[in-house]
């Protein structure tokens, strides 16, 4: 059974994330993904909106837990599908809107915050995870969210691991509109409607300039190299094992801090 539901009309795509039971990104999900922008990139489209089925209580667990490597790999490396699936958002020719209604989790709270506009129900919540999961965040990721909201709110969200609210989310600039829950799809979709009659030429030139200005990170290779090894300090630990572990058998984790 196909993982997501494609959608065209109007010059606006529509891709809904269908994988039982909590959206939770898996290789082949974001194959789906993937395939589906790939496919609008041919009809032309102004606007794709991502969703997840009307009334889910999650919109994504985020990253597929089973598949984080426990072997001493890092587990978010530059071709894991999380990562390509964000830069397939970052890089699309036209905007993409996120429809978000539920609880989001883990990966799948930047692979929101990297679509170009989100939209999101009132009862909406993103819960960051790492630290929770005992997982080395990646740093490409973390910039990403650094691009949309404020370092003092980005370190809550990180080192809490707790739900935030869509008042929160709005309140901090991460969210451009929170609306009822029930009018969600009709709100989207004016919106989407209205970038719609805008030039494609000058939205696809728009949003290229502003991800490589937002890009333009100077980092040193050595710093690059000291970030790398702090991440292999975690995805080497026994924190990172527990974490994984404790999920599996559904426990509080055990941290250790080594
Ligand atoms: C695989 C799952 C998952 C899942 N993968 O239903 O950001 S990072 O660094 O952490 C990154 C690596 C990342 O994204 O990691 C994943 C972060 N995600 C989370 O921490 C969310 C973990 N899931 C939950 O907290 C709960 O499952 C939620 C709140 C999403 C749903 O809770 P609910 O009580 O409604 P269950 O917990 O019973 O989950 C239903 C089924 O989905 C599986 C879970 O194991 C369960 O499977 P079984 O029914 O076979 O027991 N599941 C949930 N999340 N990310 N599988
Ligand atoms: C010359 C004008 C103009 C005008 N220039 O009265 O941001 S970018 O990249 O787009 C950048 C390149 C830029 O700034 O482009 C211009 C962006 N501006 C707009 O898109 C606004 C266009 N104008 C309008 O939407 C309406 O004119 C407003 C809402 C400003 C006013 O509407 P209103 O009904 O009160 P009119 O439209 O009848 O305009 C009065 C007169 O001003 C002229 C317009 O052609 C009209 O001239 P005539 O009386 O000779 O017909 N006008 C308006 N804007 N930017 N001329």
């Amino acid at each position: 059974m196909s993982t997501v539901i494609v959608e065209a009309a109007n010059e606006i795509g529509t891709i809904t994330l269908n994988r039982p039971k909590v959206n939770a990104l898996s290789a082949e999900l974001i194959e789906e993904v993937t395939h589906a922008l790939d496919g609008m990139k041919a009809h032309n489209l102004r606007v794709v909106i991502l969703r997840a089925m009307p009334g889910v209580k999650v919109f994504s667990a985020g990253h597929e837990v089973t598949e984080l490597p426990t072997n001493g790999r890092d587990p978010l490396t530059y071709n894991d599908p999380l990562r390509a699936v964000i830069r397939e958002i970052q890089h699309h020719p036209c905007p993409v809107v996120a429809m978000i209604e539920g609880s989001v989790w883990g990966g799948a709270c930047e692979m929101v915050m990297s679509c170009d506009l989100i939209v999101c129900g009132e009862d909406t919540t993103f819960a960051i995870t790492p630290a929770r999961l005992g997982v080395p965040y990646n740093i490409s990721g973390i910039l990403n969210m650094m691009k949309v909201a404020d370092i003092p709110f980005i370190k809550e969200m990180l080192f809490t691991a707790r739900p935030v609210s869509a008042e929160r989310l709005m309140s901090c600039g991460v969210v451009n509109h929170l609306v009822p829950r029930n009018e969600l799809e009709s709100f989207t979709m004016k919106l989407a409607r209205q970038i719609a009659e805008c030039s494609p030429l000058v939205l696809r030139i728009l949003k290229e300039e502003l991800r490589v200005l937002t890009s333009a990170h100077p980092i040193t290779p050595e710093a690059y190299e000291r970030l790398q090894s702090l991440r292999r300090e975690v995805y080497d630990s026994e924190d990172y094992h527990e974490g994984i572990r404790s999920f599996f058998e559904k426990r509080k984790p055990n941290f250790q801090g080594r």
